[in-house]
């Protein structure tokens, strides 16, 4: 159907929607949505005739700023008792580190560092060791060929930490047809560890990717069949893991996890746990204080409260910021990131749904020419809009500068025009009733999705920015292609159903469809396989010579991570923030771990 002049008179129907709807499916959809836009909302000052806008009927915010002032963390006295405690155990742990002279012991207890969330206390202690390890592959690997487990665990260890490593280490576990062969104390263990492993391939990697077809449908075998054995909790890992590959995991909701997971576990050294917990909780307190700091901050400027049309979601935005970097040192990464995107979150409701074409255009040209006298033309709402975002970069700015010399608002202004003009196209598509290219979707897709926008002001507010660092920084486009790709997969497999029946441009797997002449269920597994595809060169890319790059890095793989967590459980977890965001966000910022 469409949407034309003759279902609607006169003045309205320039801001109408006339684009073909795509399916006959949708129909009934379509008509709901009509009649949810006749409910005009009208919006002060801007003309004498309202404009017609749409809604799309977001579910209101969950957590006021009541609530998040009111959470109280760890009492004082008690925060000073769990931290000289926390710095007893972690000079053990550093310790143990040190003493662990077997490879295997050393990887095993590497690994559960990163898994309990508290390798950030020994970087350099880690590396360290990975780098000895690295240094002299060949001898280690050698040692370890009877051990599939330790193998693997030297593997993904050494290329998740951004050594170059080769997927050769696994020639010896196959016979000359081919076949994996599983040597290895527990079996099973070796399997799941080869299975994690897996996750880390790079395009072209065929050994790898046989080892995660064996791994699988091996584990998957053995848990049919009821033959992994509850003991250390091994069956319950087994069928974590096969829901979801640790590489695809938000680090943090891993941790917490990992540290529940090990209650029964009597193969890991009860200090280590008691550390794990005593740390998560304190670092919690860090999150719960940046938390309500940003709350103060959000109802101070009074937006949600001004404009209603749009999603208000505060501890769902911190909850992205922290999915991107969990580190307590790189607080102020949160804090900027849940800053701007509140910012993005609400004009990308205004390009989305609320705003008319008119008014779009104006707001991108103000934005893009950064110019605050462009402020009088736009309507009262989206100056607010462009005045905070303006403050926002300015009030970063001048830090930067006071603090490093160094002036990042043009690399941050030109992320914003980028932005809002990546907004509009796909605007003007909408109005147009376009339907784009995949390469042209995708080109411009993977800037609205926030990715490069994201990344650069992880990259502005890094703590290790230097000068030199901020001259290369116009490549950022280039080497986050992957980690913005999948973003915006992840995000159009999870929200597209919801957007096509409120009425937006056709998503990835809609212009999919049209453009391959396939049904929806086709469209979507090939994406699927796309994204492999994409995880595969992300994979490629996990290689740093500096701290700041390492930073960005783990920035860029765990921005699809975050997604991943979003919009993979059931759709738009962030739109529809009452599910599994909620339960995350209390078990992650609210609820300590009972110690
Ligand atoms: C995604 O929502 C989303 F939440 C955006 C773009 C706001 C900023 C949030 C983050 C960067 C986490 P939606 O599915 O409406 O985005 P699109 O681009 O599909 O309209
Ligand atoms: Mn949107
Ligand atoms: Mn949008
Ligand atoms: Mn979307
Ligand atoms: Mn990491």
């Amino acid at each position: 159907i469409y949407y034309t002049s003759t279902t609607v008179s006169a003045p309205m129907i320039s801001v109408l929607p006339r684009r073909p709807m795509i399916v006959a499916a949708v129909e009934h959809r379509g008509l709901q949505m009509f009649r949810r836009t006749l409910q005009v909302r009208s919006c002060s000052g801007t003309s004498h005739v309202a404009p017609l806008r749409r809604s799309a009927n977001y579910h209101p915010n969950i957590w006021t700023d009541e609530h998040v002032q009111s959470l109280s963390g760890t009492s004082t006295a008690q925060q000073e008792e769990n931290r000289e405690r926390i710095n007893v155990l972690k000079e053990q742990t550093r310790n143990l580190i040190r003493e662990k002279q077997q490879v295997a012991e050393q990887l095993q207890l590497i690994d559960q560092l990163q898994q309990l969330g508290v390798a950030y206390h020994f970087k350099d202690e880690i590396a360290d060791v990975l780098s000895h390890l690295h240094a002299s592959l060949d001898h280690v690997s050698s040692q370890l060929k009877d051990d599939l487990h330790a193998t693997s665990l030297l593997f993904r260890l050494l290329r998740a930490n951004g050594f170059s490593v080769s997927q050769g280490l696994f020639e010896t576990f196959r016979d000359e047809k081919g076949n994996f062969e599983v040597r290895c104390e527990n079996q099973i263990r070796g399997l799941l560890s080869l299975y994690e492993a897996s996750y880390l391939e790079k395009e072209g990697e065929t050994l790898l990717k046989e080892a995660m077809d064996f791994a699988t449908e091996q584990l998957k075998g053995f848990m049919e069949e009821g033959s992994v054995p509850e003991t250390g909790g091994l069956r319950e890992q087994v069928a974590h893991a096969l829901q979801l590959p640790l590489n695809w995991r938000l680090e943090r909701v891993q941790h917490r996890w990992f540290i529940e997971a090990c209650r029964g576990d009597d193969t890991i050294n009860p200090l280590l746990l008691e550390f794990a917990r005593l740390d998560y909780n304190l670092v919690q307190d860090m999150y719960k204080s940046e938390l309500r700091e940003l709350s103060r901050w959000w109802s101070g400027l009074g937006l949600a409260e001004k404009l209603s049309f749009f999603r208000d979601r505060l501890p769902e935005n911190y909850l992205w910021a922290l999915g991107f970097t969990y580190e307590p040192e790189s607080w102020r990464c949160r804090m900027i990131q849940t800053k701007i995107i509140c910012f993005l979150t609400l004009i990308d409701d205004i390009y989305d749904v609320y705003g008319t074409l008119d008014e779009l255009q104006l707001f991108t040209d103000a934005v893009d020419r950064w110019d605050l006298t462009a402020m009088d033309k736009l309507p009262e709402y989206m100056k607010l809009c462009f005045f905070a975002i303006f403050n926002l970069v300015h009030e970063e700015g001048y830090r930067v500068m006071k603090e490093k010399g160094l002036d990042i608002v043009p690399d941050l202004k030109k992320a914003w025009g980028d932005q809002c003009k990546s907004y509009f196209e796909e605007a003007k598509w909408f109005h147009h009733g376009r339907t784009p290219k995949l390469e042209e979707y995708m080109e411009n897709g993977l800037v609205s999705i926030a990715g490069p926008i994201i990344l650069s002001h992880a990259y502005c507010v890094a703590k290790d920015l230097t000068g030199e660092a901020l001259k290369i920084f116009p490549n950022y486009h280039e080497i986050t292609r992957s980690s913005s790709i999948l973003f915006r997969l992840y995000d159009d497999m999870g929200t597209s159903t919801d957007e096509l029946e409120r009425g937006d441009v056709p998503k990835y797997v809609q212009c999919y469809m049209h453009e391959k002449g396939v049904s929806e269920e086709v469209a979507r597994r090939e994406i699927r396989e796309l994204m492999r595809k994409y995880w595969r060169e992300l994979n490629a890319s996990l290689s740093w010579d500096s701290p700041l790059e390492e930073y960005f890095m783990n920035i860029q793989v765990n921005i699809p991570r975050t997604a991943q967590f979003f919009y993979d459980h059931e759709g738009d977890g962030y739109g529809k923030a009452y599910g599994e965001t909620k339960s995350q966000i209390i078990l992650l910022l609210f609820e300590p771990i009972q110690i």
